[in-house]
């Protein structure tokens, strides 16, 4: 087995392809990484994801350890083996989830003690528990716990979850129990407050993670607000880690955040939109619900490597959707990911001829035109 990598391959202004190498084996990047929260990325099946061109996927530390539990999911052989997904695998922490979901909350210096969204039982999540829950699922890279607050909020408020994130990282990196080809991930804080994400990000830094996170963004701010925090963090965050901005975003905030540098993505966008009759494609967006698709015999993409969005009509879509079937969830779900993965592909390719620019500008042109 061999470590833990980065290496970059090419650079066209701020933004860089790469190669992130993990136990789990390789990762192009800018990367897209399918959300499988609860040990499934929803209606698909792992061989379909690893077709679109999927190099990770992401599970969450909080869902798991209430259901079926770590412990369960090791004495099954480890999240990999559990969820037959060989490649790699990336966990958030739970510093996020039990922020969003969790019943009666209780934040302190020395965890989030909590009940649970599924049955009202009461937990704890610090720092030291989250590390090892993400040990013992085994997954490659392990995100610190952190405590993100949500936007527009009070300076004093974002400072001092900045702050307690920063003292729960050095909690996190020194309870990282991972072997070769497995890394712990720091995460920036600090809201919308310049200022704070550069100290945030200066004293991370410091404590030397092999990759470093963007958190706290897409959190109800103006996608200007997010481009303009990234402009002044990213620059300080290290050129030869990895950097990951977390929980982002539509396709235009993927592309803007990927030319200022950034490697890593995940959202539920492509999964969720799916399973609600919402399609991603080169030429924008569509609501399969809708009756305008009703009789049209044309796919999503006829020219898509992908079979859901190029061998099914949207006629049957529409059909599939209105009638609420399984399958067109699963459709959608599948098609969704592979415009997501194609536009990483397309990204990576473009950084790697020089040619970002206008490759951002044809897929904005695409969206913008529409298919008629
Ligand atoms: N922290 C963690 N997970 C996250 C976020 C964060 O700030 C976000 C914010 N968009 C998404 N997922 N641990």
């Amino acid at each position: 087995m061999t470590g833990f990598s980065f290496t970059v391959h090419a650079t066209d202004g701020t933004a860089r392809a790469g190669t992130i190498r993990t136990a789990h084996g390789e990762v192009a990047t800018p990367a897209f990484m399918a959300v499988g929260t609860a040990a499934t990325v929803k209606a698909m099946q792992m061989r379909d994801v690893r077709e679109t061109g999927t190099d990770v996927v992401l599970g969450n530390t909080y869902h798991l350890m209430l259901r079926p539990t770590a412990e369960r999911v090791a004495e099954m052989g480890g999240l990999h083996k559990f969820m037959n997904w060989p490649h790699t695998i990336l966990t958030d922490s739970g510093g996020f989830q039990v922020m969003s979901l969790a019943k009666l909350r209780k934040v302190t210096e020395e965890g989030v003690a909590f009940q649970s969204h599924i049955d009202g039982s009461k937990h704890m999540l610090t720092p030291e528990r989250s590390m090892e829950i993400q040990s013992v699922l085994g997954s490659d890279i392990h995100m610190q716990f952190d405590e993100c607050v949500e936007l527009p909020n009070t300076r004093e408020e974002i400072d001092r979850a900045m702050r307690l994130s920063l003292r729960w990282a050095e909690r996190s990196k020194s309870a990282f129990r991972g072997g070769p080809g497995q890394a712990p991930f720091a995460i920036v804080q600090g809201g919308d407050q310049i200022d704070l994400r550069q100290a945030s990000a200066r004293e991370l830094v410091a404590m030397d993670f092999p990759g470093y996170a963007v958190g706290g963004l897409a959190v109800g701010e103006p996608q200007e607000v997010m481009l303009r925090v990234l402009d002044e963090t990213v620059p300080v965050l290290p050129a030869a880690k990895p950097r990951y901005l977390m929980g982002v975003g539509t396709p235009d905030d993927l592309l803007q955040s990927l030319s200022r540098g950034i490697d890593m993505f995940d959202c539920v966008m492509p999964t969720r939109a799916g399973r609600h009759g919402q399609a991603y494609t080169r030429f924008g967006r569509l609501n399969l619900k809708n009756a305008r698709h009703a009789t049209d015999p044309a796919p999503l993409d006829p020219e898509s490597r992908c079979p859901a969005a190029r061998d099914y009509s949207r006629a049957y879509l529409h059909h599939l959707v209105r009638s609420e079937e399984i399958l067109g969830m699963t459709l959608l779900t599948w098609a969704n990911l592979a415009y997501y993965q194609d536009l990483m592909a397309g990204a990576r390719a473009a950084i790697g001829a020089g040619k970002l620019g206008d490759y951002i500008a044809e897929t904005k042109a695409g969206w913008a035109r529409g298919e008629e």
